[in-house]
C-alpha cells in the first residue's frame, strides 16, 4: 500500500471514531459521559456560537475538573474549544462561577439553591447576553458544569435556559461490597476496582474517571469496603490507600467512608473486650477517629453492621444498637463525621417472621441515637428481594433519620446477565405511602425529613461496580448506578425521564433507538418479577449463591435462609400468612396501610403472597385461580423477554457494534434463564397445586430433577475459592 493511501486511511479512521459511527466498538467504559459528536449540524453550530468564549477563572482542584470536564465535552461534543475571555461577548460567552468571581459581574447567588445547587440560565449582564452556570461552592459548579453538558448530550436548545437545582438529600451515598482481596461480595462485574496491593503509589485512572461519573450525577460519598467489614482497614497501613482515594474523591466533592467492624478495637487494638460502654474502647475509637482525620480531615464517617449474620456488635455485651453507635457517633462528632447503622439485622434465634425482626428491634430505639446517626434500612423488610413491600420502620422513627438502601447489584435480579431497570423499582418504594404521618407521607417524604426538619438525610446504593471494562458487567447495569444518583439527587424525578436521558447520553440521540428501548427499560424489572417470584412471592433463589431458581431449598444453615420457609406452599395453597392468623407483621404498618394489605379485596396482586397463604383455587381479580394466575405470570416473564430480544434485534446498526452485539448475547442468557426460572418453579409448585398447565403453554424441556440437581461452579459474588452450588 503507497505511502499517501495509508495516510488517507488512518486519517479516514480517525474521522468516523469521531463521528461515533456506529460500525466501530465502543467497550462502554466511558459511561453516559460518552460525550458523542451532536449530529444535528444546526443545533451544532448553535451551540458552537453561544459557547464560543468562556469566562472561568478556575483556582481550585475542584474547579479546574469542572473546566477541565467543560472543555472536554465541549471539544468531544463540538470539536469546540472556546477562548478564554475577561469580558462577555453579546450572545456568545458562557460564565461559570461562585460568587467571589460572581460579584464582579454583580451576579448574586440565592442561598435558596444551598451548598451544592446550582443555576444555569440564559441572562443580560450589563445589556449583553450570555450563558450564566452559578453556585454557592465550587462543588455546585461541578454539578452546574456536568448538568449543562447533559443539556447538550441531549441535544437541548440551551438559548433560553433557566434551571435551579439542588440535591433533596444530604447523604448520597454509594457502598461497595469490597473485600480487600479484591473480591466483591454479591459484585457480578469483575473484581474490586481498588487495587489495594497498589494504593497508595499507584493511582489508577479509574479512580478518577470513577469520581467524574459520581459528580455527574451528584453522588456525593462512597464506602470503598465491604460491610462485613475487615478490621485491617482501620490499620495505618490501610488508613495511608484509603486516604490516597480520598485525595482523589475530593476533587469531585466525594467523602470517603469505612465499613468498620465492631470488634476492632479486639482484633486491632488487643483490648479483652468491644463492649461499647467500656472506658477503654470508647476511648480505642475516639483516638482512631483522631488518627483518621489526620490523614484524611474531610473523612466523611462509619457504616455499620452490627449483630446480623454473623458480625460481631454491641449485644454481644447485653447493649443495644444505640449503645453501639453513639458511642461511634461520639468519636467521629468532633470531626464531623456521621455513623450510617445498618438496620439489617436478624439474629441466630429464628423468630417466628424475620420480617419483623428490624422493627422490632429498633422501633423502640426511636429517638435514643445521637444526632449524627443515621440509621440505614433497606428498601423492604426482607432483604432486596425482586419485589417487596416498603421496610414498616419507614414512618415508624419519627425521631430517627433513616436513610434508604437500595441495592444496585442485581444479587437476586439475575446479576448481570439481566437487563433489569431499576428506576422503577426505587420509585415504587420511595412513592409508597406509609400514612404514618397521614396520608401523603410517603418513604421519599419521610427520608427527606420533611415531617422532622431536624434530621440529616441520605440514600445509599450497593454498588454494582467492578473492574470489568464497562465497569457494571452488562451494559444497561450502568443506568442503574446513573439512576440511582438521580433518584438520591431528586426522589421525584420519573423513572422515564432518567432513562430517557441516559440512553441518550449512553447511546445514541436517534428516537428510533431511545424510544422503544426506554419502552422495555421501564418494563424489564416487572418481566424479572415475572419469571422469579411473582405475586409477592419472595426469597425463592437458589442458597448461598443466590443463582437461578431455589423454590425447593428447605435445609439452608438456618430456617429463615430456606425458600420453604417463605413460600409455605402446600397441597392447600401458597403464600406467607402476615395477617393476624399468621405472623401479624402487617401490624408493624400504619392502619391504613394494614387494611389494605390485609383485606383480599384490596391487596394488589403484586403483594397477594407476601401476606397471605391462599389456596391454589382462589379466584383471583382476572377470573383465573391462583394456580394459573400463578403460571400465566411464569410464563408471561419469559416471554417478555424474547420480545425485548426482538425489539433490540432492530437496533443494529443504531449503536455501535460492540456494545449492540454484547446486548444481544446477553439477552438471549437472560432469556434461558428466565425459562430455567419459569420451569423449574413451575414445576416444584405443581407438585403441591396438582393443577395442570394450560397445554397452549411450552413445554418444559427437563424435568423438575433436571432443575434440583444442576450445580453451578464458581458463582460469581461470593469470596475465595468457594465454588458453592444450590
Ligand atoms: C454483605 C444479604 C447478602 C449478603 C449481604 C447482606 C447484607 O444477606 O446475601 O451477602 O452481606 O445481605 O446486606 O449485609
Amino acid at each position: 500500500m503507497g505511502k499517501y493511501s495509508l495516510k488517507y486511511l488512518c486519517v479516514l479512521m480517525l474521522l468516523l471514531l469521531k463521528t461515533g459511527s456506529s460500525a466501530f466498538a465502543d467497550n462502554g467504559y466511558k459511561l453516559w459521559l460518552e460525550y458523542n459528536k451532536v449530529g444535528n449540524p444546526q443545533l451544532a453550530v448553535a451551540y458552537r456560537q453561544q459557547l464560543s468564549y468562556v469566562i472561568f477563572p478556575a483556582a481550585s482542584d475542584r474547579l479546574k475538573a469542572a473546566k477541565s470536564e467543560l472543555l472536554t465535552g465541549l471539544d468531544e461534543m463540538l470539536t469546540l474549544k472556546p477562548v478564554d475571555a475577561k469580558s462577555i461577548i453579546n450572545g456568545q460567552t458562557i460564565i461559570i462561577g461562585t460568587p467571589q468571581l460572581l460579584k464582579s459581574f454583580s451576579i448574586a447567588v440565592p442561598d435558596s439553591i444551598g451548598g451544592e445547587g446550582y443555576l444555569i440560565k440564559t441572562t443580560l449582564i450589563g445589556q449583553k447576553k450570555c450563558i450564566l452556570i452559578a453556585a454557592n461552592s465550587d462543588v455546585g459548579v461541578i454539578y452546574g458544569v456536568f448538568n449543562f453538558l447533559k443539556l447538550i448530550q441531549i441535544n437541548q436548545s440551551i438559548s433560553k435556559l433557566n434551571i435551579s437545582d439542588h440535591p433533596r438529600m444530604m447523604y448520597r451515598v454509594l457502598d461497595h461490597w469490597d473485600n480487600l482481596n479484591r473480591t466483591v461480595e454479591r459484585g457480578y462485574a469483575g473484581s474490586s476496582i481498588w487495587n489495594w496491593h497498589k494504593l497508595p503509589g499507584v493511582i489508577d485512572q479509574r479512580y478518577i474517571d470513577y469520581a467524574r461519573a459520581n459528580a455527574s450525577v451528584g453522588i456525593n460519598g462512597s464506602v470503598v469496603n465491604n460491610v462485613n467489614a475487615d478490621a485491617l482497614i482501620l490499620s495505618p497501613q490501610y488508613l495511608l490507600k484509603v486516604q490516597a482515594l480520598a485525595n482523589v474523591f475530593r476533587t469531585y466533592g466525594i467523602k470517603i467512608y469505612l465499613s468498620v467492624k465492631f470488634s476492632s478495637p479486639v482484633e486491632l487494638g488487643g483490648l479483652k473486650t468491644a463492649d461499647p460502654l467500656d472506658p477503654a474502647v470508647k476511648k480505642w475509637w475516639t483516638d482512631k477517629a483522631d488518627e483518621i482525620y489526620s490523614y484524611i480531615p474531610d473523612f466523611g464517617g462509619f457504616l455499620v453492621k452490627a449483630n446480623s449474620e454473623g458480625q460481631p456488635g454491641p449485644q454481644s455485651y447485653g447493649r443495644t444498637h444505640a449503645d453501639g453507635a453513639n458511642m461511634l457517633a461520639d468519636a467521629l462528632a468532633p470531626h464531623h463525621g456521621i455513623v450510617m447503622w445498618r438496620a439489617f439485622v436478624y439474629d441466630n434465634k429464628v423468630p417466628d417472621d424475620r420480617f419483623k425482626q428490624a422493627y422490632n428491634e429498633f422501633k423502640p430505639l426511636d429517638g435514643k441515637f445521637k444526632d449524627n446517626v443515621i440509621v440505614q434500612v433497606k428498601n423492604g423488610p426482607i432483604d432486596f428481594q425482586p419485589r417487596e413491600p416498603f421496610h414498616p420502620l419507614f414512618g415508624a422513627m419519627p425521631n430517627t433519620p433513616l436513610m434508604m438502601e437500595f441495592q444496585l447489584t442485581q444479587e437476586y435480579l439475575g446479576f448481570s446477565t439481566h437487563l433489569v431497570y431499576e428506576a422503577p423499582l426505587f420509585a415504587e418504594c420511595l412513592q409508597s405511602d406509609t400514612y404514618t404521618r397521614g396520608k401523603g407521607s410517603t418513604v421519599a417524604r419521610i427520608i427527606r425529613g420533611d415531617f422532622n426538619k431536624k434530621l440529616i438525610t441520605g440514600m445509599a446504593g450497593v454498588a454494582n461496580i467492578g473492574a470489568d471494562l464497562n465497569w457494571c458487567g452488562h451494559p444497561f447495569a450502568q443506568a442503574n448506578w446513573y439512576a440511582f444518583g438521580r433518584t438520591a439527587w431528586n426522589s421525584d424525578q420519573s423513572p422515564a425521564v432518567i432513562a430517557d436521558d441516559w440512553l441518550r447520553m449512553t447511546f445514541t440521540d436517534d428516537e428510533n433507538f431511545v424510544s422503544p428501548v426506554k419502552k422495555f427499560m421501564l418494563q424489564s424489572r416487572e418481566n424479572t418479577v415475572n419469571y422469579m417470584a411473582p405475586l409477592g412471592l419472595h426469597h425463592i433463589m437458589g442458597v448461598s449463591t443466590h443463582y437461578g431458581p431455589g423454590p425447593w431449598v428447605d435445609n439452608a444453615g438456618r430456617p429463615d435462609w430456606n425458600a420453604t420457609y417463605y413460600h409455605k406452599a402446600d397441597s392447600a395453597g401458597i403464600g406467607f400468612d402476615r395477617t393476624a392468623t399468621g405472623s401479624n407483621a402487617l401490624t408493624q404498618y400504619a392502619p391504613e396501610v394494614k387494611a389494605r394489605w390485609e383485606s383480599l379485596q384490596t391487596c394488589p396482586d403484586e403483594y397477594l403472597l407476601w401476606f397471605h397463604h391462599l389456596s391454589w383455587t382462589y379466584k383471583m381479580s382476572s377470573g383465573r385461580s391462583l394456580w394459573d394466575e400463578l403460571v400465566y405470570h411464569y410464563y408471561a416473564g419469559a416471554e417478555s423477554v424474547k420480545q425485548m430480544s426482538r425489539t433490540w434485534e432492530k437496533m443494529e446498526g443504531k449503536i455501535d457494534a460492540e456494545r449492540f452485539s454484547e446486548v444481544k448475547q446477553l439477552m438471549q442468557v437472560q432469556l434461558n434463564e428466565a425459562i430455567t426460572w419459569r420451569d423449574a418453579c413451575v414445576l416444584y409448585f405443581q407438585t403441591f397445586s396438582k393443577m395442570p398447565i394450560e397445554t397452549t403453554y411450552p413445554k418444559s424441556q427437563h424435568p423438575l430433577d433436571y432443575y434440583r440437581n444442576t450445580k453451578f461452579y464458581y458463582v460469581p459474588g461470593i469470596g475465595g475459592n468457594n465454588y458453592m452450588t444450590n
